[in-house]
């Protein structure tokens, strides 16, 4: 097949990025001078300011992590009945619909952006309807403005689920700023990360207060608990590698964009492979990602074949998102699951795979992973 040998130590599909043990150190001390551990602490609040610049977002409530967050964005707009939401998407996505008594109601994807068909999510709706969850897949944007007419239309919610749009732009506006709301996942696997962590953004004062009060138990003073919350504080520690993640995240993406450049260069020409879709001018991407999609009837070999293969050379690609939301045991009995209504996701989930993406990944490790892939091709 090939005589490339496999790399040493494992390529895993990212890396999370640290800062300097030093550097932490230094906040370290300043908590515990301050001795104030959480619960909406001086370094929680600092950050929370920092982001929403950051962000350029009107407002962000900071969260222990992105699911706790959409939870609670779900909870913030009393929505109910049935959400039109894209079985192309982490398992956390439906599953905070379920979360709140809901039944996500799947609508199938574009297969060139991997994003929630905008076009079918009208043929979708019921008089139970209640909101659409879309998701910037991969941190490609949905069409936020087709999304917006159809809700405009039937008087729906939009919540955006931006867990990897951290950064990314449409016209120098935030991802953030569109909808009714937009949750980000600061996991550490993410290009941005508080080790946990996560924030809702919106452009309503009022929708702040009752977002901090349910992330709060609904703790409003001593005296009163004006509604059933829960706990989601991002604690000081976390919040305090924030503060300085906040100072690598341009780095870290500029040595992305870099390797994205490799891989297309060196993929580009291989028939059968669909690489990342190029976006409109005006957006600006964060590159967290790299996906390929692989048809296996032209590239001769399966995408479970080329994932597989990988593993014997120490590279450890990852099958995001297979399987689709709509196949797990929870919900493939729904009739949204079914896959004649999800032609299009059915297809993607059994063809794509994440390659390993992270600046402290060489560029020749990206050619030799390329080059392996290639040696795969029949
Ligand atoms: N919505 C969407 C669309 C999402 O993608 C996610 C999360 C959410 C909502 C929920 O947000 P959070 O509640 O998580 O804030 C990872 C992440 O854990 C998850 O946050 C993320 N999406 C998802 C796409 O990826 P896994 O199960 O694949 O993670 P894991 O542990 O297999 O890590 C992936 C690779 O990263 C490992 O193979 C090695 C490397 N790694 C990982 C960790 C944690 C490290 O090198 N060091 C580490 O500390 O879900």
């Amino acid at each position: 097949m090939t005589n490339l040998e496999p790399f040493p130590e494992r390529i895993y599909v990212t890396r999370p990025v640290f800062p300097t043990i030093e550097e932490v150190t230094e906040k370290l001390r300043d908590i515990w001078a301050a001795k104030w551990l959480t619960n909406n602490g001086p370094q929680h609040t600092m950050l929370e300011h920092e982001l929403t610049e950051a962000l350029k977002v009107p407002y962000l409530s900071l969260f222990n992590n992105g699911t706790i967050a959409l939870i609670v964005a779900c909870q913030s707009l009393r929505l109910s009945g049935e959400v039109i939401t894209t079985p192309f998407t982490f398992a956390a996505t439906p599953h905070v619909l379920s979360w709140n008594n809901i039944s996500p109601i799947f609508c199938d994807i574009d297969p060139a952006t991997m994003n929630i068909d905008a076009d079918k999510i009208e043929s979708m709706i019921t008089p139970h309807t209640t909101a659409i969850l879309a998701v910037h897949v991969f941190g490609t944007p949905c069409d936020v403005v087709k999304i917006q007419e159809v809700a405009d239309r039937y008087g729906l919610r939009v919540i955006y689920d931006a867990a990897h749009a951290f950064g990314v732009e449409i016209g120098g506006r935030g991802i953030g700023t569109f909808g009714d709301i937009s949750m980000f996942s600061f996991h550490a696997t993410k290009l941005y990360h508080t080790v946990e962590g996560g924030a809702l953004t919106h452009g309503d004062a009022h929708l702040k207060q009752r977002i901090d009060l349910l992330k709060n138990f609904g703790i409003k003073n001593e005296d009163e608990v004006v509604m059933p919350g829960i706990n989601g504080k991002l604690n000081e520690i976390s919040a305090a590698v924030g503060r300085i993640m906040l100072g690598y995240v341009e780095g870290e993406r500029l040595k992305r964009i870099r390797l994205h450049a490799v891989y297309n260069e060196e993929l580009a020409e291989v028939d059968g492979l669909t690489l990342m879709p190029p976006c409109a001018d005006d957006v600006k991407l964060n590159y967290q990602y790299y996906v390929i999609r692989i048809d296996e009837k032209v590239f001769g070999r399966s995408r479970d074949f080329v994932y597989d293969e990988l593993r014997k050379y120490n590279v450890f690609a990852r099958k995001y998102f297979h399987p689709l939301c709509s196949e797990f045991t929870c919900y493939r009995q729904l009739n949204s699951a079914s896959p004649a209504n999800l032609p299009a996701a059915n297809v993607v989930g059994q063809q794509v795979l994440s390659m390993p993406m992270y600046g402290g990944l060489a560029e020749d490790d990206v050619r030799k992973i390329c080059a392996i892939i290639k040696s795969f091709k029949c």
